[in-house]
């Protein structure tokens, strides 16, 4: 497969951003060669500067549900530009989708635009602890938050990816009030609430990993969680970055039906451009300056282009059909890969909730972080180049999802299962 012009452009961005990209991930170290540098992407496919075309189930890292280049998203934002990038000032449009998220995620009453899924946790985090007046919070191993200083710790994404426990530059200090818990186990929390009596803030996760691949909550775990925090005054944070707007329409909580204190958005909320958002009671959002004394701000926050892509988005998901659409297409293709591994005899578990999937090269059945640890990132690389010569994209690491999205037409997900097919068979 050609890539020199790949090559030459990732050689040149190397001279002058570290690792020749703006976030580490996207290096392709940890598959053992070079990013292939986009030159353009058009409903379910993406298209290097060598002219190689690929299926796409990166979605720009889970945002675009309508897939690259969506005509209406296009316009919106075209006909938003011609009338300014950017204010500094309120827009009815942020209004606008501050209501329609108000209107659809159970826990939101209010929310603020930031303009970007760590912003929203930093903030969030930062509120909660203005609310309880207390320091400490518990996160989950393997849950990744964004680049917060303080939730660095065993994070996933990136940093599960490159096999870091946490991140240099952060002072001990910093995350000496951060405490961290495996997934799917309610008695840890318990514990950890128990050991610091009155001391505990929050208690922020995904409602359902996924940044260590895919890891769904098991029955009541959210519930209890729901149950513990509300026992002990601590504010529960759902962080929906992911899952919002993804796995339903009012997000994970909606979807397993358990109301958090406060919420973080990103990703589909902006339809492909930057933004964050978090939100929650109106009594908890009441501490947010200027109504109280938590500041948070942003020059750049509830960007008429960004807002404007993330109405249209939006707007398209709350037509009738379209999570069953999704489900429908993510369940074909996760049957396919299914069948697949079992024809080659391949050690896999699968892992899909909605229209988001994961396959992990390992016998075990993956519940925590620990589990996912287990998956053969050698084979994981194997299989990638597979789907790389099999033009079908997928994140370059063993520990982040992918996204199936609307415009995945029924030929992309059977070109897909061939691909997949082919490149087990060369394991
Ligand atoms: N944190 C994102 C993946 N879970 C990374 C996004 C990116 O590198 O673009």
């Amino acid at each position: 497969m050609e890539d020199s012009k790949s090559l030459a452009a990732w050689q040149k961005s190397q001279q002058f951003i570290p690792g020749g990209v703006n976030s580490p991930v996207r290096n392709f170290s940890k598959v053992g060669s070079h990013p292939r540098f986009i030159a353009r992407g058009a409903g379910s496919k993406i298209y290097d500067l060598d002219g190689n075309e690929y299926i796409d189930y990166v979605a720009s890292w889970g945002p675009l549900v309508l897939g690259h280049a969506h005509p209406s998203v296009v316009e919106a934002v075209s006909s938003a530009a011609a009338n300014g990038t950017s204010f500094g000032a309120p827009t009815t449009l942020e209004t606008q989708l501050a209501e329609t998220i108000v209107s659809a995620v159970p826990s939101i009453e209010q929310v603020r635009l930031v303009n970007s899924g760590t912003e929203a946790t930093m903030t969030a985090i930062r509120v909660a602890r203005g609310y309880t007046g207390r320091d400490k919070i518990i996160k989950i191993d393997g849950c990744y938050h964004g680049h917060v200083d303080y939730l660095l710790a065993k994070a996933g994404s990136g940093v599960a990816t490159f096999g870091l426990s946490d991140s240099g530059g952060v002072p001990e200090d910093f995350a000496r009030n951060t405490l961290t818990v495996p997934f799917n186990n309610p008695d840890a929390v318990r514990e950890a609430i128990e050991a610091n009596p009155d001391e505990i803030a929050c208690l922020i996760l995904e409602p359902i990993m996924g940044n260590m691949g895919i890891i769904p909550p098991q029955d009541g775990y959210l519930d209890e969680l729901r149950e513990i925090t509300e026992a002990h005054g601590i504010v529960l944070i759902f962080d929906e970055v992911i899952t919002g707007f993804r796995v339903a329409y009012g997000g994970a909580q909606s979807y397993y039906n358990v109301t958090p204190d406060m919420t973080c958005l990103g990703k589909i909320i902006g339809g492909g451009l930057p933004v964050g958002a978090y939100g929650g009671k109106r009594d908890i959002m009441r501490c947010v300056a200027p109504e109280g004394d938590v500041y948070q701000a942003g020059t750049l926050s509830g960007n008429p282009l960004a807002v404007t892509a993330g109405i249209t988005t939006l707007k398209r998901l709350a037509e009738p059909g379209i999570y069953a659409q999704l489900e429908s297409s993510a369940a074909a293709l996760a049957d396919g890969l299914a069948e697949a591994t079992q024809r080659h005899g391949i050690d896999a578990w699968h892992s899909r909730v909605g229209s988001m999937l994961m396959l992990y090269f390992t016998p075990e059945t993956v519940t925590d972080a620990d589990g996912a640890r287990t998956a053969d990132t050698e084979r994981f690389q194997q299989y990638f180049w597979g789907l790389i010569e099999g033009g079908v994209y997928v994140a370059p690491s063993q520990f982040e999802a992918g996204f199936v999205s609307l415009v995945h037409s029924e030929e992309d997900i059977n070109k897909t299962v061939q691909a997949a097919t082919q490149a087990l068979a060369n394991l």
